[in-house]
């Protein structure tokens, strides 16, 4: 009874639960680089690149351990472009009594899955993804009768539920949240790792080849290349970021700095996207860290937060309210994309930064992520779907379960609120205070209108005058409406008007 089973290109580790029980003499995994996935929408080159080798190489380690491994490259003559096709051809070449797979991480492609035992007239077991540390249902369990969904309460239960940092019902050190120390700028002459660079072998370079090919006017760079493609590499980039980032981690967790795309922070998350590293092992790092004195509490904490808190309380906001998440726009926001999201040609400093940084690397930081280019797309009414696509495109840590919650709940308040209790909306100044950026910008951040002044200081008030109607009966939103009502007329004649002609501007693709 032969089972065919499945792995798609995120689910990248032994322990998959698509492996589990697997008889290596007669079972075949099948694993495919397909036009559909890699093109639903057009990744960054340097995303499709660490994918597709990692895939090969997690081939090849299924193949070490005696699997009956069926691996389509991209340019295969037996590729038939989607997963459903080439799943069908493989049907064809062998009888198999199952289909097994671990459930997708998007909508999407589950949907589609589904709909294969009909199909296929063959039983298919989708099995829960144990990448995660919650369980299927156990968001939806904490969210049922709940009028808020704060990620704060999410998280107090994760880390009872696991004992990461407890002591007995007790937050290790008395506070379930250090946040309030890991708010600094970072000093001019901080010395800052070097981000660990890993070995480019000769299936990364034939995958280079074959990117550089087939995908000629995808967005973003491919060189240089220094991501890790196996599991242990996935590893060294995680010890180096123990022995050396996490202790400046929480402290600088907000910062940003002119050419410094990689600070303090992990460089973990396409690593724990795709399969390569495991939530748990890695919490158990830092706290172990902790416990050894070798990092401080809020910088240990702080980490845990994101992935304990964070990461899997995205993933299940994303099963609770998909797939009404995907279209949701409250503020009805419209704008398409400027131009520069893909050239990074502005004379925006902070925004010419990030945007070129992301070219660059596929990667940015959360505050820049949040607060530069998020706070941007909220400020100027860009559309959900033209922002979400974006952000799918250019991070190789993207996928939708992670995308979707933080483009539209968290930076577009697209949702009413249920992920944030009010918009990440800030002006210039808070972009001023936790960065360089301005201080090599064209605009000035002291100016709050005309020609000159720092866009975000008129955007934050003509996005506030313009959504009045939304915002109005949010108690969180009462002082900054209260600084709002006690301006003049003429003041607020003066934002309206410098922020129409900027927007004028990126409507008619101009120079800003
Ligand atoms: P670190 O700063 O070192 O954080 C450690 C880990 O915490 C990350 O690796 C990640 O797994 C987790 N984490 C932190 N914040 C979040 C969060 N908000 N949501 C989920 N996990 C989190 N992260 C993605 O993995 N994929 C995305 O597509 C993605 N899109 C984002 C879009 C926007 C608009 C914003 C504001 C954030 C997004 N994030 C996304 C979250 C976060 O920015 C990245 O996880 C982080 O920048 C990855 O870099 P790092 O590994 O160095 O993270
Ligand atoms: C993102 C991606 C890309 C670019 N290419 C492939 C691929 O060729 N084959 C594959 O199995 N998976 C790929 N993926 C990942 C899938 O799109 C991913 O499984 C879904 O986005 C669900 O998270
Ligand atoms: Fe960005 Fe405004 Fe600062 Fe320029 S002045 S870097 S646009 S925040």
């Amino acid at each position: 009874e032969k089972v065919l089973r499945v792995v798609l290109g995120d689910q990248l580790n032994l322990s998959i639960s698509a492996l589990e029980g697997i008889k290596a003499a007669y079972d075949t995994v099948i694993m495919a680089e397909v036009r559909e996935e890699a093109t639903y929408v057009k990744h960054h080159k340097k995303k499709i690149v660490f994918l597709f080798s990692a895939m090969r190489h997690f081939a090849r380690l299924l193949e070490q351990e005696k699997f009956n491994v069926c691996y389509v490259a991209y340019d295969d003559e037996s590729n038939k472009g989607s997963l459903f096709e080439q799943v069908k051809h493989q049907l064809r070449q062998e009888e198999y009594s199952k289909i097994v797979l671990t459930m997708p991480g998007e909508y999407r492609l589950l949907e589609e899955v589904k709909s294969w035992s009909d199909k296929f007239s063959l039983p298919v077991d989708i099995r829960p993804d144990n990448r995660f540390i919650a369980d299927d249902g156990f968001f939806a369990n904490w969210a049922k009768g709940k009028k808020q969904l704060r990620m704060e309460f999410f998280y107090r239960e994760m880390r009872k539920r696991t004992g990461f940092l407890m002591e007995g019902d007790h937050p290790v050190g008395g506070k379930w949240n250090y946040d309030e120390q890991n708010r600094s700028p970072l000093p001019a002459q901080t010395s800052i790792p070097k981000p660990t660079h890993c070995v480019v072998d000769d299936i990364t370079h034939d995958v280079i080849r074959l990117v550089e090919k087939y995908f000629p006017d995808h967005f973003g760079d491919i060189l240089p290349f220094h991501y890790a493609v196996t599991r242990e590499q996935a590893l060294d980039v995680l010890d180096e970021f123990i022995e050396k980032r996490l202790v400046n981690f929480g402290q600088y967790q907000d910062a940003m700095a002119q050419n410094q795309p990689w600070l303090f922070h992990s460089h973990i998350s396409f690593y724990l996207n795709c399969g390569l590293l495991h939530p748990e092992e890695v919490i158990a790092r830092a706290e172990e860290a902790y416990y050894n004195d070798n990092a401080p509490l809020n910088s240990v904490e702080g980490f845990i937060r994101q992935v304990l808190g964070w990461r899997e309380y995205v993933r299940g906001f994303y099963w609770y309210f998909m797939p009404a998440l995907s279209t949701e726009n409250v503020l009805q926001a419209k704008r398409k994309l400027p131009d520069f999201f893909w050239s990074g040609q502005t004379n925006m400093n902070c925004l010419r930064q990030c945007i070129t940084e992301t070219k660059q690397n596929a990667y940015a930081h959360h505050i820049q992520r949040l607060m530069v280019l998020g706070n941007f797309a909220l400020l100027a009414g860009l559309s959900p779907k033209a922002v979400n696509e974006w952000y799918l495109i250019v991070y190789a840590d993207a996928y939708e379960w992670v995308e979707l919650p933080n483009v539209s709940a968290m930076i577009l308040y697209a949702d009413g609120g249920k992920l944030a209790s009010k918009p990440y909306a800030a002006s210039g100044s808070y972009i001023n205070k936790m960065s360089d950026y301005c201080k090599k910008c064209g605009y000035s951040v002291s100016k709050k209108t005309g020609e000159k002044a720092c866009p975000f200081n008129y955007l934050y008030w003509d996005f506030i005058d313009r959504n009045l109607e939304a915002l109005g009966n949010n108690p969180r939103m009462n002082m900054t409406l209260n600084t709002y009502k006690k301006m003049s007329e003429e003041k607020l004649t003066l934002i309206r008007e410098s922020a129409s002609a900027f927007l004028h501007k990126i409507d008619n693709a101009q120079e800003v």
